[in-house]
């Protein structure tokens, strides 16, 4: 870039250069994000709130390579502070409310207003997720029809695809990519 042929901006120019390589950042790629940490948030209003009773997160869009070295549960709220390993462990629970094998969001408007619930994984290495199965409530006010992915770069979580679900359980994969 012209701006690095400058001395004035030697110093200027060193430090976008190691900020555009710092260990762990998204790839600069952003078709295809590369992070550690994935999320999705809803996209339309809770009338209660959001209850996902399993998440699973895939790299290929054929939906079959999931990514299950998870080293850590991300959540906005965990309204009934049920063990976070339901939303893991391989059982596909579609009940809503306080069910104690569900994660369940927060029921105020902050929560229900859509990107106000989210709920992810942080994964042992960084991947690229396509597609995303989840088992949500069932209650009309406790699902959502779409909900946005989103990867964290090291500073923001940034929004790369749509996901489009039923209620109860459902595959999606993300578009555009
Ligand atoms: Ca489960």
């Amino acid at each position: 870039m012209s701006f690095c042929n400058t001395s004035k901006s030697l110093f200027a120019c060193a430090m976008l250069a190691a900020l555009l390589l710092a260990p762990g950042m998204a790839a600069a790629n952003e078709a295809n994000p590369t992070s550690q940490s994935w999320r999705i948030a809803n996209d339309t209003f809770i009338g209660d709130h959001w209850n996902i009773g399993e998440l699973e997160m895939y790299s290929d869009a054929a939906c079959s390579q999931r990514e299950s070295d998870i080293r850590q549960v991300l959540y906005s709220y965990w309204y009934d502070h049920s063990p976070q390993e339901v939303v893991h462990d391989g059982v596909c629970n579609t009940q809503g409310h306080a069910n104690p094998s569900t994660w369940a969001g927060l029921d105020q408007r902050v929560g229900q207003m859509p990107r106000g619930s989210w709920l992810g994984f942080a994964f042992g290495e960084p991947t690229t997720i396509r597609c995303v199965r989840i088992c949500q409530g069932r209650d009309a006010t406790q699902w959502v029809p779409s909900a946005t992915l989103q990867y964290y770069d090291g500073r923001d979580w940034r929004s790369v695809g749509q996901l489009t679900f039923s209620a109860g359980e459902s595959t999606s994969i993300v578009a555009p990519y």
